[in-house]
C-alpha cells in the first residue's frame, strides 16, 4: 500500500544543477561540513501536527486538504493508519526524526484514563514503524492548550485542577517520550500568559509555573528519561502576552526559579519576529548561555502580523541560522523541526513533499554558505578587530576587574578624551555576506 503514489521512491540529491522539483539540489545527507554529515548537523525533522493533522483551517473557512487517506473520523483506528502514512512520508523524504503533540497522534476519549489508553496503542505502532525505518523522535510534547479546559491556561490556570489535570497530562507524555526514546521534551507555554491583568495575578502564575516545571524535573529523574528539556519562547498568540516572551524572558525566568541548569531554548523563527526579533537575535542570545538546544524552523509573513508558519527558504535566514549554530559546534541532541504548514492553497499531498524539500534544501544551502563564511574568517576577524581595545591596556584591566571608577576617571583626565571610535561598516559586511551568497 503507498499512500503518496507520486513519489515512488526515496528523494535523491541530484545537485544544485538538478531540474527536478523532486529532488534536492543541496542536502546531500552524506556530504561532509565542517567535519560532519549534514544529516547529522541538522537532524531534520518533520512536525507531525502541521503534516499529519493540518487541514489547512483558517478563521476564515475549513482546510481543504486533500488527504485521501483519511476516512473523517477521529478513531484510534485512523490515528494508527495516519501513523503508517507519516512513516511512509517521512521515510520517502529521508527526514531521520519527528516530533509530535500527544494529541496529534491520538483522540482523546471521555476521560483521562481512556485518552492514556487511546495513547497506548498509538505509541505501540509508532514504536513498530521507528523500529522499521530507524526514524527516531527528536521531541514529544503535551499539547495543553485546545481543550476547552485550558481555556485560561494549564500550569498558569487560576483554577488549581486545571494544574492538575496538566501535570497528569505530562507525566504520561514524558512516559511515552521516553518510551519513544525521544531525544528532547519540548514545553511551549501554549495559553500560559494573560488576555488582561484586571483578573490576573501575574506573580502567583509564574510562581506556579516555576512549580510545574521543578515537577516536571522530578518525574523526569524518577523515570530515569535523560533526554534534554527544551521550553519554546513565543511572545503571545493565543494569549495577549505569553510568559515565555522570548529568549532573554526564559533565560531569566529560569535563573530567578533556580531551573536554568535543566532546561535549554527551542527557537522558532516565526515567534522571534513575532516579538521583534530577528531569529539571529534569538539564537545568539540564548547560545550565549549556553542554552540554544533546538529549533523549529520555519518563518512569518513579511505582511502578515502572526504565526504563519511558512516552510524557510530565504538564504539569508538561513545562512545566519547556521552561523551561529556552527558558532557553538552544532545543536544535538537538538535538531531543526520544521514547525511549518503548507499553505492552505498547497492542497495536495504531493506539496507536503515540496515545502520539505525546500526548506531543508535552504538550511543545507545555508550551511554550505555559513561553513565558507567561516572557513574564510570574515566575519570573526571584523568582530575580534573591533573589540581589539579590550585585549590589552585599560581595557584588559577593567575585564579582569583591576580598576574602579576613580582609576578611570584619572585614565581619562590623563589622556584628556577617549580614543577615536571607528566606523561600524555595516554596508561592507552586508556586501561581503552576499558575495558567498550563491
Ligand atoms: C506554536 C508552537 C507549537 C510548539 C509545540 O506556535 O510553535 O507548535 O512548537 O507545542
Ligand atoms: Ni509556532
Ligand atoms: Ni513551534
Amino acid at each position: 500500500m503507498t499512500y503518496f503514489p507520486e513519489v515512488s521512491t526515496k528523494i535523491a540529491y541530484e545537485g544544485p544543477d538538478s531540474k527536478n522539483p523532486l529532488a534536492f539540489r543541496h542536502y546531500n545527507p552524506d556530504e561532509v561540513v565542517e567535519g560532519k554529515t549534514m544529516r547529522d548537523h541538522f537532524r531534520f525533522s518533520v512536525a507531525y501536527w502541521h503534516t499529519f493533522r493540518g487541514m489547512g483551517g483558517d478563521p476564515f473557512g475549513p482546510g481543504c486538504a486533500v488527504r485521501p487517506w483519511e476516512d473523517g473520523t477521529d478513531s484510534v483506528e485512523m490515528a494508527i493508519k495516519r501513523v503508517r502514512v507519516a512513516f511512509e512520508f517521512m521515510e520517502k523524504l529521508g527526514t531521520p526524526y519527528y516530533c509530535f503533540h500527544d494529541r496529534d497522534v491520538a483522540p482523546e476519549g471521555s476521560n483521562l484514563r481512556e485518552t492514556n489508553a487511546n495513547l497506548d496503542r498509538v505509541v505501540k505502532v509508532l514504536k513498530e514503524e521507528q523500529a522499521r525505518t530507524g526514524i527516531k523522535l527528536l521531541w514529544g510534547t503535551a499539547n495543553l492548550f485546545s481543550n476547552k479546559r485550558f481555556v485560561h491556561g494549564a500550569a498558569t490556570s487560576p483554577n488549581a485542577d486545571v494544574f492538575a489535570y496538566a501535570a497528569a497530562q505530562v507525566k504520561k507524555a514524558l512516559e511515552i517520550t521516553h518510551e519513544l526514546g525521544g531525544e528532547n521534551y519540548v514545553f511551549w507555554g501554549g495559553r500560559e500568559g494573560y488576555v488582561n491583568l484586571y483578573n490576573t495575578d501575574m506573580k502567583r502564575e509564574l510562581d506556579h509555573l516555576a512549580r510545574f516545571f521543578h515537577l516536571a524535573v522530578d518525574y523526569k529523574k524518577q523515570i530515569g528519561f535523560k533526554g534534554q528539556f527544551l521550553i519554546e519562547p513565543k511572545p503571545k498568540e493565543p494569549t495577549t502576552h505569553q510568559y515565555d516572551f522570548d529568549s532573554a524572558a526564559v533565560v531569566a525566568f529560569l535563573k530567578t526559579y533556580g531551573l536554568s541548569d535543566h532546561f535549554k531554548l527551542n527557537i522558532e523563527t516565526n515567534h522571534a519576529t513575532l516579538a521583534g526579533h530577528t531569529m539571529m537575535h534569538e539564537l545568539t542570545y540564548a547560545s550565549m548561555h549556553g542554552m540554544l538546544g533546538s529549533i523549529d524552523a520555519n518563518r512569518g509573513d513579511l505582511l502578515l502580523g502572526w504565526d504563519t508558519d511558512q516552510f524557510p527558504t530565504d538564504l539569508y535566514l538561513t545562512t545566519q541560522c547556521m552561523l551561529v549554530i556552527l558558532g557553538q559546534g552544532g545543536l544535538a541532541p537538538g535538531g531543526v523541526n520544521f514547525d511549518a504548514k503548507v499553505r492552505r492553497e498547497s492542497f495536495e499531498p504531493v506539496d507536503l513533499f515540496h515545502a520539505h524539500i525546500g526548506g531543508m534544501d535552504a538550511f543545507a544551502q545555508g550551511l554550505k554558505i555559513a561553513a565558507r563564511i567561516r572557513a574564510e574568517g570574515v566575519l570573526r576577524d571584523v568582530v575580534k578587530q573591533r573589540y581589539a581595545s579590550w585585549d590589552s591596556g585599560i581595557g584588559a584591566d577593567i575585564e579582569a576587574g583591576k580598576v574602579g571608577f576613580a582609576e578611570l576617571e584619572s585614565y581619562i583626565l590623563a589622556r584628556g578624551d577617549a580614543a577615536p571610535n571607528t566606523s561600524g561598516r555595516q554596508e561592507m559586511l552586508e556586501n561581503i555576506i552576499n558575495r558567498y551568497l550563491r
